[in-house]
């Protein structure tokens, strides 16, 4: 979910009352029931013997021999049409022959398939003959023919070859129907060429922050600049053969009256006279009177009979229902597809994303829509668009389509990218392969080509990148890293370390190689933030890797040094946040292993266990470095289940062994409010074993904030477990305390401007820490003989600790130059005081 998606949908709800289609509760995030398994990436690379063509031909055979065609090519036929895209041979009078022809007749007497973009290809000792079903599939041999130009196995002259070519898919491409910063029209000048190139024919412009799309500015003309570019780029998608599908958003303020008929009817005229000749509606993501199918029905077909047909030269039309997805589309005869079905004209194309928003293409959801709208249903990808997940970029191999699904089954298929549109190449170079050569598909051999075609000149240092960027954590899920084993440090062989070393040391010299070598330079713009990121993420694992190595030597001070410095900053922390990358392997790595390796440090000083949690419960994603999110003390933070909750779920922690639990607090929603995402009713629970499970608190109803003390019981986990109801939201939980280290539990008195945070330094937990400023000063409780300070100095140091006497009077005064400090206690000593600046993690008495 946007932020400002968020906030139009909100501001929908106060205008509108009640709501007709959709649900009532607009907050999509928290609708949006996406699995959370993530499949591997099916497929194979492949041996093109020196020519990977995109897409991949229906059919290929190469013949013994080549074609010279160093002294140039002689168009003939209609070869001249095509001559400025035919730029990559020379022409010369006396060149070998080029023949270029389209038409039905030409067609059929070369057995080219009578389809909107079929071609032939011929290259022999005679010359090169390129026939279209039309001018579009002539382009089309065009563009094969520059692929084999450009391809290792055209090293002295063309190779011999003869390629029979269709489309599977008549319409293939692209919405442009993401929230967030339309794209510059540079990058779309440049995806329509990209379009052209891979035989993609259709580009839907529909970005939902163009005010001149949505509401409220759909009923005005675009400014001057802006009518000047629309014209360049239907002029651009004509070059290339590309519809240019002009989309307008009009259902959150529609009326449906004769007025608001006019201004859409007047807009696509002005719109017409820009060049457009093709057209869609889309009313998804609206609520209020905009979502009734039956105006919405009628609005279609008036405008197929009075604009379409009557204009005659303008393209059928394009609707994007409400019920664009089977998460909330209601599946009656009365619901809005099924009316669909029965009122709209036949020619008018109907959009579809699947069983949830961003879902993988499967022939039940297309069978479940077709039968209700009574065609094949035009399908809407929501891959890779990252809308919301706006701090990922989608670098991985298309997948999760099914390769039998034909006409029968679907009209077409666009993909709706990321704002980031050169970034979105990689992804539209699978769109353009699948789409077109369903059958023969291949994810991992298509990524691995696309990476060679989009930067040739680096293509390994951006395949590093691209492998660990594809997935989302809890939007749709991608296989990411899927070359990378990690481990924890209790379980690994050298071998495995070396080989992660090798890894992280190939991510670390990534983003340079992109600097240097990238040619594409508004790609590498793109990319920059996150490879910045990246490189961070790289060196922080293999100085985990060092640090690995120092805490297997048993050296104390050297390893705490080592572990202050690997960690992560709030500041490098929220700089990661934004910019993520290896969400699925290397992170977590890194979390794994400071967690594990400050653990065994903690306990290999006192004998005992850290007091921290680990996040369990019903839901995948606790199991990941995510629940983290629920334990930093930081009610501004939150974990998010990432999908629906359902009976029998449950959120809990494992205090690592047996407790006394004597008091927990739980946050519930994502703030302290008005939120939907929480369990409203509920059981606090706790268990010794994880089996049997007692109750603390029962029949909580409506409760975000639920909070227990008493007796102490012996508990090694405590749970909240979702009880009966409807609710069918995300859960989120902004913290989920046991035994908050309070003040009066410690047996000793603490003073410090922050007293509350101070006791995180007495928390048991090295996890947490507390920045002082000042003077931390505390009371030295009997039998205490030394301390251990685990600090982390600021660069300038400065930090004095100074031990007295119970009169007051100062025993010993000494300079902290280590963040490893071990502090013997002088004889008689009442009290000991820390001045000056420092984070401190944890106070260990001995
Ligand atoms: C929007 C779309 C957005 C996408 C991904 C459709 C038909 N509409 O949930 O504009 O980019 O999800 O967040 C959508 O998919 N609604």
């Amino acid at each position: 979910m946007t932020r400002t998606r968020f906030a139009l949908l909100a501001a929908g709800l106060l205008l509108c009352g009640p709501l007709s289609g959709q649900e009532t509760d607009f907050d999509l995030a928290a609708q949006r029931s996406e699995s959370q398994d993530v499949r591997p990436v099916p497929g194979h690379a492949v041996d093109h013997g020196g020519l990977p063509l995109n897409p991949v031909p229906h059919s290929l055979v190469r013949g013994e021999g080549r074609l010279d065609v160093s002294g140039g090519v002689r168009l003939r036929g209609e070869g001249t049409r095509f001559a400025a895209d035919l730029g990559f041979l020379p022409l010369a009078r006396k060149g070998v022959a080029l023949s270029v022809e389209f038409g039905a007749k030409a067609a059929a007497r070369c057995g080219v398939k009578p389809l909107s973009g079929a071609y032939a290809l011929r290259i022999d000792g005679s010359g090169i003959a390129l026939t279209g079903y039309d001018e579009r599939g002539a382009f089309y041999a065009v563009q094969t023919l520059r692929q084999i130009a450009e391809s290792p196995a055209a090293a002295g002259g063309l190779p011999f070859v003869e390629i029979a070519d269709y489309p599977d898919l008549p319409t293939r491409g692209v919405v442009e129907g993401f929230y967030g910063t339309p794209w510059p029209h540079a990058v779309r000048l440049s995806l329509i060429d990209f379009y052209g190139r891979f035989k993609m024919n259709s580009y839907l412009y529909g970005p939902k922050d163009d005010p001149y799309h949505s509401s409220p500015d759909w009923r005005l003309p675009y400014p001057e600049s802006e009518a000047r570019q629309i014209r360049e780029l239907v002029e651009a998608c004509r070059r290339n053969y590309v519809d240019f599908v002009w989309a307008i958003h009009p259902g959150q303020d529609i009326r449906w009256n004769e007025e608001d008929y006019r201004n859409l009817v007047r807009k696509f005229e002005w719109m017409y006279d820009l060049g457009v000749r093709a057209f869609a509606i889309f009313f998804d993501d609206i609520s209020g009177d905009g979502t009734d199918p039956g105006r919405q029905t009628e609005l279609l077909n008036r405008l197929d009979a009075d604009f379409v047909r009557a204009k005659g030269d303008v393209a059928p039309l394009v609707v994007c229902p409400t019920d664009y997805s089977r998460l909330w589309a209601n599946p009656t005869p009365q619901g809005s597809l099924a009316i669909y079905g029965r009122t709209l004209d036949p020619s008018v194309r109907v959009f579809w994303t699947g069983d949830v928003v961003c879902s993988d293409l499967t022939p039940e959801t297309l069978a479940w829509v077709d039968s209700r709208i009574g065609r094949p249903a035009f399908y809407w990808w929501n891959y890779p668009v990252t809308d919301y997940a706006r701090h990922i970029l989608m670098q991985g191999p298309v997948y999760g389509l099914d390769t039998t699904l034909t006409t029968d089954d679907l009209c077409g298929f666009v993909s709706n990218p990321m704002e980031h549109g050169e970034a979105s190449k990689l992804a539209l170079y699978g769109v353009a392969d699948y789409t077109w050569n369903t059958a023969a598909y291949n994810p991992i051999d298509n990524w691995e080509r696309g990476l060679a075609e989009l930067v040739p000149e680096a293509r390994e240092a951006y395949r590093t990148f691209a492998i660990h960027s594809c997935d989302t954590e809890t939007g749709y899920r991608r296989d990411e890293s899927w070359e990378t084993e990690t481990f924890r440090i209790a379980d690994y062989t050298p071998g495995q370390a070396a080989a992660l070393r090798e890894e992280f040391e190939r991510v670390v010299a990534a983003p340079g190689v992109l600097e240097e070598r990238c040619a594409n330079r508004e790609l590498l713009a793109e990319l920059r933030p996150w490879l910045a990121e990246f490189r961070k993420l790289g060196e922080r694992g293999l100085r985990t890797l060092d640090l690995i190595a120092c805490y297997e030597t048993g050296d104390d001070a050297a390893f705490w040094c080592g572990y202050v410095r690997n960690r992560m900053s709030a500041a490098d922390r929220s700089a990661y946040e934004a910019h993520k990358s290896g969400t699925m392997k290397l992170q977590p790595f890194y979390e794994q292993a400071m967690d594990d390796m400050a653990a065994g440090f903690f306990t290999r000083l006192t004998g005992d266990r850290p007091a921290s949690a680990r996040g369990i419960g019903s839901f995948p994603t606790l199991a990941t470095t995510q629940s983290r999110l629920m334990l930093d003390h930081d009610p501004g933070t939150f974990y998010t289940s990432g999908r629906a909750q359902q009976a029998g779920d449950w959120i809990g922690v494992d205090l690592g062994t047996l407790r006394e639990v004597s008091e927990v607090t739980i946050l519930q929603g994502r703030n302290s409010t008005d939120d939907v995402d929480y369990f409203d009713h509920a059981r606090l629970e706790y268990s010794a074993d994880g089996r049997t499970w007692h109750p603390l608190l029962d029949d909580l109803r409506r409760q975000y904030v639920i909070e227990w003390c008493g007796e102490p019981v012996g508990a090694r986990y405590v749970r909240l477990l979702r009880l009966d109801s409807p609710r069918t939201n995300w859960a989120a939980v902004r913290s989920f305390e046991v035994n908050p280290v309070r003040a009066e539990r410690l047996g000793f008195r603490v003073e410090a401007a922050d007293a509350e945070r101070a006791l995180y330094a007495f928390d048991r937990d090295p996890g947490t820490s507390f920045r002082s400023d000042g003077r931390l000063a505390f009371e030295v409780p009997d039998g205490v003989r030394e301390y251990v300070l685990l600090l982390d100095l600021p660069g300038e140091g400065g930090l004095r600790v100074r031990q007295f006497a119970a009169d007051g009077s100062v025993l010993s005064e000494m300079a902290v130059g280590e963040p490893f400090f071990r502090l013997a206690l002088a004889d008689g000593a009442a009290s000991v005081a820390l001045e000056g600046p420092a984070e401190v993690f944890e106070i260990i008495a001995r």
